[in-house]
């Protein structure tokens, strides 16, 4: 199989300048970026995305889950394609680089082969995917786990945000429902391109990681139900106290991770208090639990030792507790073939790499199950992200995606 020589490179520049024009839409408000999935703002990225798309020569499909798939004819059109990308849709308080440098990653690989005229035996294929960050709809990676199986279409479109608005509906209001039935699709491998999200690859000064493996996730939801109360007239012993319950709750997740160091970690996410008033004791609140490890035991500990721990606490305070699990995924291990082709792109272009695992979920981490996957990491700034401050150098994205680039065409195979 013929590999790109190692002076094909991306243009950097073009990458840079693109990445900043995307993060004009849904500007967060300390620079990053608010475009969360299935908004108008999510729309206007869409639609800049496909713009691009459409000048790079790609023919565009649209699945029931919204997903986009921007296609580059390769000289064998049966063949299964490469695909490359991953999501734009970003955290409220997100960063410009999560995900986005992944997508447009990808079409500066399919941009870079036009400048070059390079032409190869497999379609190449540029994908952003809905919903990677599950934040206004849980779980998160929902369109690339409905593609993978994993998910069922119709629970799926069924799921509602914090304002009761179903995620169905949400995908036909912005116009992005489209007709090719999710997971009709066959591949061939994928390559995801991401930000560490992590401090490792900055601390250890090194240019890429090699992603062999991506740790296991369980989203819990609690709500617990107590008495609303007067904060003032209610004697101490009468109370039963909904928040009270939570605070000691949220301080068991942190002590069962760190029961399990050094590779757990726990913390609570989303926290509602009602009736949120500051003179009535709460009498429901609702939070959520995120606890990940590599090891699917260790993860079904955590969850063990949490429900047994939050029983004890509400039967000390006499509240209702109800746990919910709303997410979860087990550790996953890339395909060997495609890891190596990533290492071998970065050893080729002389950069310094690492294996590593990654901590955060992707939807590569659901497409591995339905086609050979890696990814490809770059480090950020202080292992910052789901951060407004979230940063990465123009050299890493660079480095990123010139691994993009050999890793996709070696494996898409180019023709002299
Ligand atoms: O939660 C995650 O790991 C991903 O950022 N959605
Ligand atoms: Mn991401
Ligand atoms: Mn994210």
């Amino acid at each position: 199989m013929s590999a790109p020589g190692d002076n094909l490179t991306v243009n950097g520049d073009r990458l840079w300048q693109s990445i900043d024009e995307m993060a004009q839409i849904g500007p967060g408000v300390a620079g990053g970026n608010n475009r969360q999935t299935l908004t108008d703002e999510d729309a206007e990225g869409r639609r800049l995305f496909g713009r691009w798309c459409a000048a790079a020569g790609l023919t565009m499909g649209v699945d029931t889950m919204g997903t986009m798939f921007a296609l580059r004819a390769g000289t064998e059109p049966d063949a299964l394609p490469v695909m490359i990308g991953s999501h734009l849709d970003t955290q409220p308080t997100g960063g410009r680089y999560d995900g986005v440098l992944g997508v447009l990653g990808g079409l500066e690989v399919v941009r870079t082969l036009n400048d070059l005229g390079i032409k190869t035996r497999r379609p190449i294929l540029v994908v952003n995917w809905t919903n990677e960050e599950g934040t206004r709809f849980a779980p998160a990676m929902l369109a690339s786990g409905v593609f993978a199986g994993v998910h069922d279409q119709a629970w799926a479109y069924a799921r509602t945000d914090a304002q009761g608005k179903r995620f169905g509906d949400e995908l036909a209001r912005i116009g992005f429902l489209g007709e090719e039935p999710v997971g009709a699709r066959k591949l061939h491998a994928y390559f995801e391109l991401h930000i560490e999200q992590g401090p490792i690859l900055e601390d250890e000064g090194i240019d890429i990681g090699v992603v062999t493996h991506g740790q296991g996730l369980s989203w819990l939801q609690v709500t617990l139900t107590g008495k609303e109360a007067h904060t003032g007239s209610t004697p101490m012993p009468k109370r039963v106290d909904a928040g009270l319950g939570a605070a000691r709750i949220i301080e068991l997740v942190n002590r069962i991770a760190l029961a399990h160091a050094p590779l757990a970690v726990g913390a609570i996410g989303h926290l509602d208090v009602h009736p949120n008033s500051r003179n009535i004791i709460p009498g429901r609140v609702v939070f959520t639990i995120d606890f990940r490890h590599p090891d699917k035991a260790v993860i079904a500990a955590m969850v063990g030792e949490l429900r047994a721990g939050a029983e004890a606490i509400a039967g000390r305070t006499g509240l209702g507790l109800e746990i919910e699990q709303v997410g979860a995924f087990d550790p996953v291990t890339f395909d060997e073939g495609c890891v190596l082709a990533v290492r071998r792109a970065a050893e080729r272009l002389g950069y310094t790499h690492r294996d590593i695992v990654s901590g955060a979920g992707h939807d590569a981490c659901w497409i591995n199950r339905v086609a050979p996957s890696a990814m490809i990491m770059c480090p950020c700034v202080d292992g910052l992200s789901h951060n407004e401050a979230e940063e990465i150098s123009k050299e890493w994205a660079t480095a990123g995606a010139n691994v993009l680039f050999h890793a996709a065409v070696e494996t898409a195979e180019i023709v002299e």
